[in-house]
């Protein structure tokens, strides 16, 4: 075994979007590609001697490029690395092994809910210290790395054995293939009351449906729910990690989750549906015909955080990114608590958390979680709801509906065009720039202009700042329509559109979401002639 040294050349292309470098897995496989990208990680960081956790979400792709990194690690003097057992570890349960083991950081092999496949995309990204996602200052220096990087050091080795637990040493560098479910599982429990859910899940009545999309959650929620608490074999579907997600878009929403939704939507549908996407960061919540809109599901979670063991001291404050529904301000509001207002994408929750001033965050792209890791959780929401619901004895539909009764209903639905062409893409962003003067003051049928602006958020914490995260435009009565280019698409640009509206009147929240938005809809269109910029009739996905 050696340590050899390659020459290499800058790709251009490399900078980290949302949540890390996502790219085609042609385009990762290029020669030298990964390479480049890991050894510019290295070289911003410090890591002789340290410990880092590696795993991946399973997809095609993951094996070969953790053996890559597992001998760069070695010639680089990383002095142990846990990996997950078969290089398979969902983000928050390798968010969970970092902080478990005080180890200096991990690398995450994903590309969340985008395809998977030869075919489909690939993904890599740094997570500091305390178990989150690197900070824009690091995912910086990493990218300014690899637009000079001229060489890496890598082992010639043969390939270490992932398949069972084990200590190996490759070169200097010590590795333990760890058993990726169990502590995972162990964090959950001492979150909840895994005695009620038990309960819940044995006495006959409840039904429940778990559907992990071929995706990474399959083994965890397997063992969690099925193993651990009781519910019967089949609970949980499509539990089999496969290399491309089955050919499906690992992203559980209405479009690409739809499986799940016709169970819930059909006949004999079971009480309670979730999903969870590629790396097992994302939820979507389900009734019996009842679909919970992820920004609700957070008001949701704080607003009873009380019944549940892990929160019942109380929450220190809340965060939610600046397109997720307000819904969540009129609970924090009660509960005397702070809420935050963050940028799109868990690294900006990190120092919140950190510093203790939020304890629950979320994001209207079905993430939520809790300072318990610095990722966001999907089987953790799930368990949240299910020891919601084991306390409170009634439906999903019901604790929603009390929960807008209480608070008022925030309507809320994002629309997506995806894979549009670039151009047009930041034409129709840079376009609505240039209207924002002009626009403050007009007036759409019963809808006035309030502020037109780009979001920009200086952390509490720190002081960084960062700017451009999305033009708002909010009217006189608290509307507000949000227009955002997606940082996590391999392909063109994606266009998110926000819109959101507010009825206290418990007598007109059962109007149909995109009914009950239909004006500020079309006044999307009519500001920002979404249909002329996209070239495209309808969204790619409503949520
Ligand atoms: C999307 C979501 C964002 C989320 C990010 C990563 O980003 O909107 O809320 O944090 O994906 O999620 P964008 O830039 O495409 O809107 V995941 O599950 O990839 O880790
Ligand atoms: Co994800």
């Amino acid at each position: 075994m050696s340590i050899i040294t390659v020459s290499t050349t800058p790709f251009k292309d490399q900078k980290p979007g949302t949540s890390g470098l996502r790219k085609a897995v042609k385009t990762f496989q290029q020669p030298h590609y990964l390479e480049n990208f890991v050894q510019s990680i290295f070289d911003s960081l410090d890591i002789k001697g340290k410990t880092l956790v590696l795993g991946g979400d399973g997809r095609y792709y993951n094996r070969q490029a953790i053996q890559t990194i597992l001998k760069m690690a070695s010639a680089n003097g990383v002095g142990r690395v846990l990996v997950g057992c078969e290089g398979i570890l969902s983000t928050p349960a390798a968010s969970c092994l970092i902080r478990a083991n005080n180890a200096y950081g991990g690398i995450i092999l994903s590309a969340s809910h985008n395809p998977g496949g030869v075919d489909g995309d690939f993904g890599i990204k740094y997570n500091i210290t305390n178990g989150g996602p690197a900070p824009e200052k690091i995912t910086e220096g990493i990218f300014e790395n690899t637009l000079t990087i001229e060489q890496y050091s890598i082992l010639e080795s043969a390939d270490i054995n992932l398949s069972s637990q084990g200590s190996f040493k490759l070169g200097d560098m010590d590795v333990e293939v760890m058993d990726s479910v169990k502590p995972y599982g162990e964090l959950m429990e001492s979150l909840f009351d895994f005695e009620a859910i038990r309960k819940l899940l044995t006495g006959g009545q409840f039904k429940m449906c778990m559907d992990s999309l071929h995706a990474v959650t399959g083994p965890y929620a397997k063992a969690i729910f099925e193993q651990k608490l009781g519910a019967k074999e089949g609970t949980v579907i499509n539990g089999v990690p496969l290399e491309d997600f089955g050919g499906g878009h690992p992203d559980p929403n209405l479009v690409y989750a739809k499986g799940l939704v016709d169970i819930l939507f059909g006949d004999n549908a079971p009480d309670f549906g979730a999903a969870s996407d590629g790396d097992g960061d994302r939820n979507m919540i389900l009734g019996k015909h009842f679909f919970v809109n992820p920004s609700d599901s957070l008001a949701v979670i704080t607003a009873n955080a009380h019944l549940v063991k892990g929160y019942k001291e109380g929450l220190a404050g809340v965060a939610r990114s600046m397109p997720t529904s307000a819904a969540v301000d009129r609970v924090a509001e009660t509960l005397g608590i702070d809420c935050y207002e963050t940028p799109t994408g868990w690294k900006f929750f990190g120092n919140l958390l950190d510093a203790e001033k939020a304890t629950i965050c979320g994001e209207e792209s079905f993430g939520t979680s809790s300072n318990h890791i610095r990722e966001k959780d999907g089987l953790w929401a799930v368990l949240f709801w299910l020891n919601i619901i084991a306390v409170r004895g009634e439906s999903v539909e019901d604790i929603v509906k009390s929960y807008w009764k209480t608070y008022g209903r925030n309507f809320y639905s994002r629309h997506d065009y995806e894979e549009v062409a670039s151009e047009g893409a930041n034409e129709l962003v840079n376009q609505l720039r240039n209207q924002f003067d002009s626009l403050v003051g007009k007036t759409y049928g019963n809808y006035t202009v309030k502020y037109a602006d780009d979001f920009s958020y200086t952390d509490p914490v720190d002081g960084s700042i960062a700017d451009k995260q999305g033009v708002r435009i909010g009217f006189t009565d608290g509307s507000r329509i949000v227009f955002r280019l997606s940082g996590t698409g391999t392909k063109g640009a994606t266009v998110r559109i926000y819109l959101e509206s507010y009825e206290p009147d418990s007598s007109k929240q059962d109007l149909d979401t995109q009914e009950a938005l239909k004006d500020l809809i079309n006044i999307a269109e009519e500001i920002a002639q979404i249909k002329k910029y996209t070239h495209r009739d309808a969204p790619t996905v409503i949520t």
